[in-house]
């Protein structure tokens, strides 16, 4: 995405509504992301981004595998947080705007804002329709709370500081939670955490939720369920990628297969084609050998000490590190390095 562009859009629609709840549409050119997939589709090996997994249905199945016995990251890390938010919130400025980095329904951020005294709710999300559900909600419970949301795909550059500014004197704090850091491999979780850094002032800070790495076989079952949900999860892609693309993908053609790469410290996904055929795409055919795969996911595990690492590198100073007693999950609060 050009920066600017996005800026000048968040100048424009702000100034148009005067601090009322807005959506801010700076999302890429819708035509673009389709490009992007067709590309990730056709090229060798094949790809699909996992910003893809999230249409209605989607949102649905993963909200079902936080509930598994064996997705242990939601879980864990919400014992984190009820164990631990008020320590949690004295490391956070008060009556600061909360930015919520891929928001969701806002449950998560809904039970910070009293602990941490919050001014201003900032949603950010790329499903614009699960954002207005949201903010509305958040109102409801925290009509004191001023709410907006901005529609942003954050695996480009982001640039909200105009919606930042429209609240001077008050220092937001970036929460990205469930370890969808993961998702980016480490140079791209670099841009984005200096993204974030970038828009932190003095008094700003990070709070996100880093799942953390331990027995493969733990991390596994986590990601290829018993009742085969992560499987339905993985291969609902195909189905948004017929959508988005006037492709005939049959989802039961693919099969659904997770491991643990301890070289890479990542978790991989992908679909395997079962027997040799031939998908439409668009104007298209593209041949599938049995056997041969499409990457959908990466989540990659962190040590604490290496996620610290790629706070420091990032431009974080002190960052204060929490975890359950089985060290499976991190919560970190990083503010900027105070030498920048
Ligand atoms: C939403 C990216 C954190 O990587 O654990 C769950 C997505 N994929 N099961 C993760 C996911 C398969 C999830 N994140």
């Amino acid at each position: 995405m050009n920066k600017n562009k996005a800026v000048y859009r968040c100048h424009d629609l702000l100034s148009d509504v005067d601090g009322r709840r807005l959506i801010v549409d700076a999302i890429d050119d819708p035509a673009d992301q389709i490009a992007d997939l067709r590309e990730g589709l056709l090229g060798r090996p094949a790809r699909i981004s996992p910003k893809f997994f999230y249409d209605a249905q989607g949102c649905a199945l993963y909200g079902a595998i936080c509930a598994l016995a064996e997705y242990y990251p939601t879980r864990t890390e919400a014992l984190i947080y009820d164990c631990c938010r008020d320590p949690i919130a004295e490391h956070l400025p008060h009556g600061g705007q909360w930015v919520d980095l891929g928001c969701g329904d806002g449950a998560k951020s809904r039970q910070w804002l009293k602990p941490a005294g919050v001014r201003r709710y900032i949603g950010v999300d790329i499903a614009a329709d699960c954002l207005q559900t949201t903010l509305e909600a958040t109102e409801r419970q925290f009509p004191e709370v001023d709410c907006l949301g901005v529609v942003a795909d954050f695996t480009r550059p982001f640039h909200i500081q105009p919606v930042l500014n429209d609240c001077p004197g008050s220092a937001p704090i970036f929460f990205y939670p469930g370890s969808s850091i993961g998702n980016f491999t480490p140079e791209q979780a670099l841009a984005l955490l200096r993204s974030i850094r970038a828009h932190l002032g003095r008094d700003g800070r990070l709070l996100i939720g880093v799942d953390l790495v331990k027995d493969a076989a733990t991390v596994e079952a986590a990601y290829d369920d018993a009742l085969g949900v992560t499987a339905a999860f993985n291969r609902n892609v195909l189905r948004v990628a017929n959508r988005l693309l006037d492709a005939d993908f049959d989802p039961m053609r693919f099969g659904h297969k997770a491991f643990f790469n301890a070289a890479e410290s990542r978790i991989e996904m992908h679909l395997t084609a079962l027997t040799t055929h031939s998908v439409q795409i668009g104007d298209v055919q593209r041949r599938f050998d049995a056997g041969e795969t499409i990457v959908t996911e990466y989540s990659y595990k962190y040590t604490p000490e290496r996620f610290i690492e790629l706070l420091a590198a990032a431009g974080y100073g002190e960052t204060h590190c929490w975890t359950d007693d089985r060290a499976w999950f991190g919560v970190f609060v990083a503010g900027p390095a105070r030498d920048e």
